[in-house]
């Protein structure tokens, strides 16, 4: 349907930079753009996508009155790297962050949507999870275009709803009485949701930018016994998590009410553009042996069952399909549905679009303005993700998937195949081999940004635990570190590539070098899996002549995941390994270990683990090394 006066529409064709108004007869420059979206919040647990156990009103509302997207996508399928794709209008082959550490941050240099429409006069606020890096780092929001942003820096610390504190531009704001993980009398998303509703009657004065990235219903499952969400559901006879998780999401719902109501109030509702949306793919949370794909169904199509493959983590279907809504009285005709394929990177386009901004050259991502408008959309020529070793491409009906760089890759029709089932790469070659070129033109080598105070960042992490910090976060003495005569500086190695971490248990890829035997990085365990081979790829910060490798084990009481039987490999290139340098194994000890290697020379060093001394499927490491040849 055309929204567009045939005059408006005339001088769009001509190419006449006009700014965007749509049906606006009177147009008004600058129009507000709020961006609210709900952490882990499933592809159908909304009612208006089907569901029929969550109470959404709000939501269902604000999709009947706007457009309701079936075919969008998130920009990865973990928090950090789809924040990132949504802030700079990159695809994951290109950002800064592509690593889900939790405080990865971004580059000094580097635009988002905030940074563009601050320079333009809007008025900026951040409300509830960064994840474009921690405090202490190049990647702080108020470093990239934010006046405001208050909630959690770091991914760690926002697993608590009762944090001992939240920050605000980098500094602590206090929240009394908490104690950290469930334990305390501030619930947090109160507060920062109260934030972001004064900052919107704030600016109702001028041109607003309001992102709230909050983190319901995300983290531990904790909703106070008094919200009136919880009222809803505390009687069901669903297990205790699956109905603090309803709550969450009918809250985030009143929340969304509350921010049209205000928009309404404040008159401001056809001068504001409103998204809602989930920020990756649903998890199969719950499940049990009669919810096979979780209590909700986050990737089951409530009437037809049919499923989406995967889950948050994986750039299968159901790590990338998200719930998205955009709703802007007088521009968007009501009750719309649209199936437009689109992505994260298309939002900082599209907000440039509607404030009148010339649209940045260097961005993978295209305005979507045409679409909300009604008018002809310009179509992506294909959508790219990478995460971890994973790597997948959507071009027309065709998908395709690498679970890591040495596997095969597959090939899904998803017109015919929506589930990904049946892997038709034999029967497709060329198909197949243009999207193989595709997915290798997409990618480049990540440059992240950088910590001048690790210190602030890390205790950020430990606030999740409050007072009672557990000792793997602690700098607790533990009885043995790594033995570093002669080893390559710690401090100058980085963690590029890892084929999983336990991020929810806080074990991640980057505690196997971050110089303190107390912590480790271990595989994930839940909600996935992972066996064996598990990969960190380590860069040394320049070519060295290395003869040798040292490795302590996990200094907890545990064995799970230390490595036994191993292959290490050296290159220039981050992502060509030749052979290994050393196929070997540690023993079943707490000491620091070494093993030697003839002198090979190389930037970038690559551990494949193949079992683990229980003979489990995991990996862990308290503290790797490299000795450098004398
Ligand atoms: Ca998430
Ligand atoms: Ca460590």
């Amino acid at each position: 349907m055309n929204r567009l006066s045939p005059l408006f529409a005339f001088f769009l064709l001509i190419g006449q930079a006009l700014p965007a108004q749509g049906t606006d007869k009177n147009p008004t420059s600058q129009p507000n753009i709020i961006y609210i979206m709900a952490d882990e919040l499933g592809y159908y647990e909304l009612g208006c996508m089907g569901s029929t156990q969550i109470e959404t009103p709000n939501i269902d509302r604000m999709a009947k009155e706007g457009i309701l997207f079936t075919n969008a996508r998130a920009g990865s399928s973990v928090c950090a790297p789809t924040r990132c794709c949504l802030m700079t209008g990159l695809h994951s082959g290109h950002t800064s962050v592509r690593s889900n550490g939790g405080g990865t941050p971004l580059r000094a240099e580097e635009q988002t949507v905030a940074s563009l429409l601050h320079d333009h006069g809007y008025a900026t606020g951040g409300f509830g999870k960064w994840g474009c890096g921690g405090r202490g780092s190049t990647g702080v929001p108020e470093d990239h275009g934010f006046d405001i942003f208050l909630g959690y820096y770091d991914q760690v610390h926002a697993h608590s709803y009762y944090p001992p504190y939240i920050i605000k531009n980098s500094e602590e704001v206090l929240l009394e009485n908490n104690h950290g993980l469930s334990e305390g009398e501030t619930y947090s998303h109160y507060v920062i949701m109260d934030e972001g509703l004064e900052f919107l009657k704030k600016n109702k004065d001028r041109p607003f930018f309001a992102y709230f990235p909050i983190t319901p219903p995300h983290g531990l499952f904790d909703i106070p016994d008094s919200d009136p969400a919880w009222q809803i559901y505390k009687d069901r006879d669903w297990p205790e998590s699956a109905k603090r998780y309803a709550a969450m999401v009918t809250m985030v719902d009143r929340n969304v009410g509350e921010v049209l109501e205000l928009v309404q109030k404040l008159g401001l509702d056809e001068k504001t553009l409103i998204f809602f949306s989930g920020d990756n793919g649903g998890n199969d949370y719950f499940k049990d042996a009669e919810h096979p794909r979780g209590f909700f169904g986050a990737n089951v199509h409530p009437e037809t069952g049919v499923e989406f493959r995967g889950t948050k983590g994986t750039l299968y279907e159901g790590g990338l399909r998200i719930p998205m809504i955009a709703r802007w009285p007088g521009h968007i005709a009501p009750n719309r549905v649209s199936d437009l394929r689109w992505y994260f990177p298309d939002l900082l386009p599209t907000a440039c679009d509607v404030a009148g901004l010339p649209i940045p050259k260097d961005i993978d991502g295209i305005s979507i303005l045409p679409e909300l408008l009604g008018d002809e959309q310009p179509q992506h020529e294909f959508l790219y993700w990478e995460i971890g070793n994973q790597t997948a491409v959507l071009w027309n009906d065709w998908k395709t998937f690498r679970a890591r760089p040495n596997a095969e890759w597959e090939l899904y029709n998803l017109k015919s195949d929506p589930s990904e089932e049946s892997n038709v790469a034999d029967e497709h070659p060329e198909v197949l081999k243009q999207m193989v070129a595709m997915a290798e033109s997409a990618h480049t080598p990540v440059v992240e940004g950088t910590f001048f105070n690790r210190d602030l960042h890390e205790k950020d992490r430990r606030a999740k635990f409050g007072n009672n910090v557990p000792s793997k976060f602690r700098s607790s003495p533990v009885k043995h570190d790594l033995d570093r005569r002669g080893l390559v500086d710690a401090k100058s190695m980085k963690v590029i590539r890892f084929s999983s971490q336990a991020e929810g248990n806080s074990k991640l890829a980057q505690h196997a070098i971050d110089g303190d035997p107390a912590t480790h990085w271990h595989s994930e365990f839940q909600p996935v899996r992972h066996e064996h081979p598990h990969e960190l790829v380590i860069d040394l910060g320049q070519s060295q002549s290395l003869t040798g490798v040292r490795y302590l084990a996990r200094q907890d009481g545990g064995w799970n995941g230390s490595v036994k039987e191993f292959d290490l490999f050296i290159s220039d290139d981050p992502d060509s390994f030749g052979a290994p340098v050393l196929s070997s194994s540690f023993e079943k000890t707490k000491n620091s270990q070494e093993l030697r290697f003839p002198e090979s020379t190389g930037r970038y060093v690559l551990l494949r683990t193949k079992s683990a001394i229980n003979d489990g499927p995991w990996a862990s490491i308290s503290e790797i090394g490299f000795l450098k040849s004398e």
